[in-house]
């Protein structure tokens, strides 16, 4: 007996072999939150019934999305930054004269764990809404022990209030804080001697960030801790070329990072160091959006390359205060000239590899059962509309999710 069957949807499997067949009168059953079965409704094995049943009514189901790259645990805003943006500054020119991640620091930094967490609940609730079903964060912006911790602390709590995974990034290298100013290798040691240390004993850390930028680290010194980062254990992930070429992408590939994020400025030799080292390439069109960027990154030349390409929100308060991952979709394509099919590969398998996941992201039977449904009745629907989701349901290992209380 499986615990559910969910009858005539249309199915999108995104399986690597096949990534845009779609089953047209499809079938799905789930059994201790994995998936049991998945094929044309007419095939399923008669002997075999279900305590649930769902009838999808031609309804699209696919995988749960993976949001793979945000910023979601933070305080405060940055709304008069983006104001001084539209009026000619840039945003490294607000960096440098104090604003920028220092402001988000100084307001991280002031809030404690349940303003934290009531400030990041919302941001959550709507990526939620968008039938996100895993999703990245990245801490950063406290830059002092705890609250480094205190922000993975948060991501963690969030998760396990609401029904969805949550994967943490220790940024550990995000901007060089006050008490560190002008002295970014002294900021380094106690980030490699303490914060790495500290956050990889209390099992807070997933992975290890930086923020590969003139304005934030030079590649020697995120090797540094990306070496460090290797050392405990942790896969790395890099915020790689996006605003400069820094060699990024290939800085990323030696060290076998789990993902390079942005590389607007991506140069050839890093695209084919992607595609050796198998590091997937995480597309973030909110930040080009919000930056007003015109330069995009080499989605031809990593198409070419065959380097998995995958969309994320980035929701950060600075570059891309973004919380849907279906209008990221939608930017991806328009921006970026990601194919609709692209996009939602980009959101499933591709992004569940950037957080070093195989066992979701795409619907085929072990794996497990995140799902989500949708009142559409075309995959580009997903990525055609902006403002409006038309998720219906989403399953969490196979059980209706609950939304967290607000
Ligand atoms: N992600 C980041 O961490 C930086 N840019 C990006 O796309 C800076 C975020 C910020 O300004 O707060
Ligand atoms: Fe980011």
């Amino acid at each position: 007996m499986w615990d559910m069957l969910i009858r005539h949807a249309q199915v999108l499997t995104l399986s690597p072999g096949s990534p845009h067949e779609r089953i047209a009168d499809g079938a799905l059953a789930v059994e201790a939150g994995r998936v049991a079965w998945v094929g044309p409704d007419a095939e399923l094995p008669g002997e075999r019934a279900a305590r649930t049943e769902l009838d999808a009514g031609g309804a699209l189901l696919t995988p749960g999305l993976v949001d793979c790259h945000t910023h979601l645990v933070h305080a405060g805003h940055r709304a008069a930054e983006a104001e001084l943006r539209l009026s000619g500054s840039s945003y490294q020119e607000i960096a440098r004269t104090g604003g920028g991640i220092q402001r988000t620091v100084s307001a991280t930094r002031a809030a404690d764990e349940e303003a934290l967490l009531a400030a990041s609940r919302p941001r959550l609730r709507a990526l939620l809404a968008d039938g996100v079903t895993t999703v990245e964060v990245k801490s950063g912006y406290g830059l002092e022990l705890a609250t480094e911790l205190r922000m993975l602390r948060v991501a963690r709590r969030l998760g396990r209030e609401a029904h969805v995974t949550v994967k943490t990034s220790l940024l550990a290298a995000h901007a060089v804080p006050p008490e560190f100013a002008g002295r970014p290798d002294a900021y380094l040691d106690f980030a490699i001697d303490e914060l790495l240390p500290a956050a990889t004993r209390e099992r807070l850390a997933d992975a290890a960030d930086a923020y590969c930028e003139p304005i934030a680290f030079t590649p020697e010194q995120v090797a540094r801790l990306f070496a460090a980062a290797r050392r405990l254990g942790l896969p790395v992930k890099l915020h790689a070329d996006q605003l400069s070429d820094q060699g990024g992408a290939a800085l990323a590939a030696r060290f076998g990072a789990l993902s390079a994020d942005h590389l607007e400025w991506a140069s050839p030799a890093g695209v084919a160091a992607l595609a050796a080292a198998g590091t997937v390439a995480v597309l973030l069109p909110g930040a080009c959006f919000f930056l007003s960027g015109k330069r995009l990154p080499p989605v031809a030349a990593l198409r070419a390359a065959g380097v998995p390409m995958a969309v994320a929100t980035d929701a950060n308060p600075g570059t891309s205060p973004l919380t849907s991952i279906l209008a990221a979709m939608a930017m991806a394509c328009t921006l970026f000239r990601l194919t609709p099919a692209e996009a939602l590969e980009g959101t499933t398998r591709h992004a569940a590899r950037a957080l070093g996941l195989t066992d979701r992201g795409e619907l085929r039977p072990g794996l497990r059962a995140d799902l989500a449904l949708w009142a559409a009745d075309h995959p580009a629907e997903l990525t055609t509309r902006i403002g409006l989701s038309p998720l219906t349901h989403r399953f969490v290992a196979g059980e209706v999710a609950r939304e967290p209380a607000a």
